[in-house]
């Protein structure tokens, strides 16, 4: 018998314009992704002024499952999964964000991946906005500094929801919407405001402006799912890497407490519909005085989500470096490497356990549901003479965090409804843009310099998942 229970969703999570290609087919309009700078190893990416990047730009064409979608989603039936989690290019059911009409062909493309999927018994899982957005948007509003953000977003979620009311259950809106907490990055920007900062700029108070709209407009969009089909299951996304205090030091473990408050207060707002005290507290005495309305907390209390959807990659620890009485964080100065963890090539600290504390830290605030909607270990692949790729570390990454899943089931009772892991075919990353930070069993063909067959093929790790999945966890 699995500590798992029987209908518990084993999939794959993959992004729209990480995969898709197709970045100008049916009528699709122009997204952010598609005029990101390519970055590199440690490079974060930037929104570009529209200069779009040339033939082997890596969103343009991607993984072109655009036009491979059949033949994958035959491969992701022999994987065994049932369920599929990707998300909605907003720029192809509206092309530029703000059209009266969505666009017939692009409604029809999800249309028939959905159909396709679910002839084979998987269910899609779908994110509205997975970081990006139609970059007319953002040379004509400021992306989500504005307020007018909120409509066409409510519009297009009305018209997905309207839509495939009858082929998706599962549903979140914004993906890791607290990753702007980290303001400071460029890489921030783009991950779903399409906020391009000016010199001089306070960019933390445009932050928590953005984020205020964007929490308003997925408590519109839950309270509108929830009226076109009450049985819709719509879950919030947060990027979890817990910030454990350095030492047991007094003052570490508060600038913890305060660091955990800073990054996560977005989970408190969706799944409570109102604001923290202390981010009440901080907002005024930062004196950044937002735009709030009495329409919007009421919107906010009407829009709690039913589940929480989350992705955990990593973990973090934080250290007082003599601190005023409000502990407040700076990621950029107050972050330090953990000395009991290992690190991936890319720096991010590899912490399975961390997973079931996060699980637990989930569950002691809020008591929902939750769904592991991605996690993975990103590297280099070698392919061997023989056309093998022997990722063995991938598996042993998965693996660990598989069983720190279980015990958070089987010992702290969490409820958990699935597991995700992300880019389970390789795409292009979302951090770098590059092909060659894969997280697949599945191999694709196609290189840094957007060379390659396209061809796809599996990794030791497919046969590996193929087994957990049939024994619903058991055989790790
Ligand atoms: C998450 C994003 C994904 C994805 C993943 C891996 O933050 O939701 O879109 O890309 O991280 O990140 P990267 O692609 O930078 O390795």
């Amino acid at each position: 018998m699995s500590i798992l229970r029987e209908n518990f969703l084993w999939g794959g999570a993959v992004a729209a314009h990480q995969l898709e290609g197709g970045w100008n087919q049916g009528g699709k309009g122009v997204s952010v992704a598609d005029v990101m700078t390519v970055g590199a190893h440690g490079v974060p990416r930037r929104i570009t002024d529209g200069v779009l990047q040339g033939e082997n730009y890596p969103n343009h064409e991607a993984i072109d499952f655009y036009h491979h979608y059949k033949e994958d989603v035959k491969l992701f039936a022999e994987l065994g999964l049932n369920c599929f989690r990707t998300s909605i290019a907003w720029t192809r059911i509206f092309p530029n964000g703000d059209e009266v009409e969505p666009n017939e062909a692009g409604l029809q493309f999800y249309d028939d991946l959905f159909d396709e999927c679910l002839k084979y018994g998987i269910e899609p899982v779908i994110t509205l906005s997975h970081f990006e957005m139609p970059y007319h948007l953002v040379t004509e509003y400021g992306g989500w500094r504005n307020r007018k953000m909120i409509d066409f977003f409510a519009k297009f979620a009305r018209v997905c929801f309207d839509r495939y009311k009858d082929k998706v259950r599962y549903w979140m809106t914004f993906n890791e919407i607290n990753n702007q907490a980290n303001y400071a990055e460029d890489f921030a920007p783009f991950t779903n405001s399409g906020i391009k900062y000016q010199e001089g700029e306070d960019r933390e108070k445009i932050m928590y402006q953005a984020a205020h709209y964007e929490l308003v407009a997925s408590a519109q969009a839950v309270k509108i799912g929830h009226e076109i089909n009450p049985d819709f299951q719509i879950g919030c996304m947060i990027a979890m890497c817990p910030i454990y205090p350095y030492s047991c030091d007094p003052k570490d473990m508060m600038m913890s407490v305060s660091a955990m408050q800073k990054r996560y207060w977005f989970t408190d707002v969706h799944v409570r519909g109102h604001y923290p005290s202390f981010m009440e507290n901080y907002l005024a005495r930062k004196g950044f005085d937002l735009d709030i309305t009495e329409q919007d907390l009421t919107d906010l209390t009407q829009g709690c989500v039913d589940y929480i959807g989350f992705s955990y990659y990593m973990s973090f620890a934080i250290k007082d470096h003599e601190k005023d009485p409000a502990f407040d964080y700076d990621e950029s100065k107050d972050l330090v490497k953990n000395p009991y963890v290992e690190a991936s090539d890319w720096g991010w600290q590899i912490d399975p356990l961390g997973l079931r504390y996060a699980m637990n830290w989930f569950n002691e605030r809020y008591e929902l549901p939750l769904f592991i909607v991605e996690n993975g270990f990103g590297a280099i692949d070698e392919i061997e003479a023989d056309g093998t790729i022997n990722d063995q570390y991938r598996i042993d990454y998965l693996k660990a965090h598989i069983e720190m899943m279980k015990e958070a089931v089987e010992f702290d009772g969490i409820p958990l409804i699935g597991y995700t892991p992300w880019g389970f075919i390789d795409l292009v990353s979302a951090g770098t843009g590059e092909m060659k930070k894969r997280y697949g069993f599945i191999y694709v063909d196609k290189d840094n310099e957007g060379q390659g067959t396209l061809e796809r093929s599996k990794k030791k790790s497919f046969d590996w998942y193929q087994q957990v999945i049939k024994s619903n966890g058991e055989e790790l």
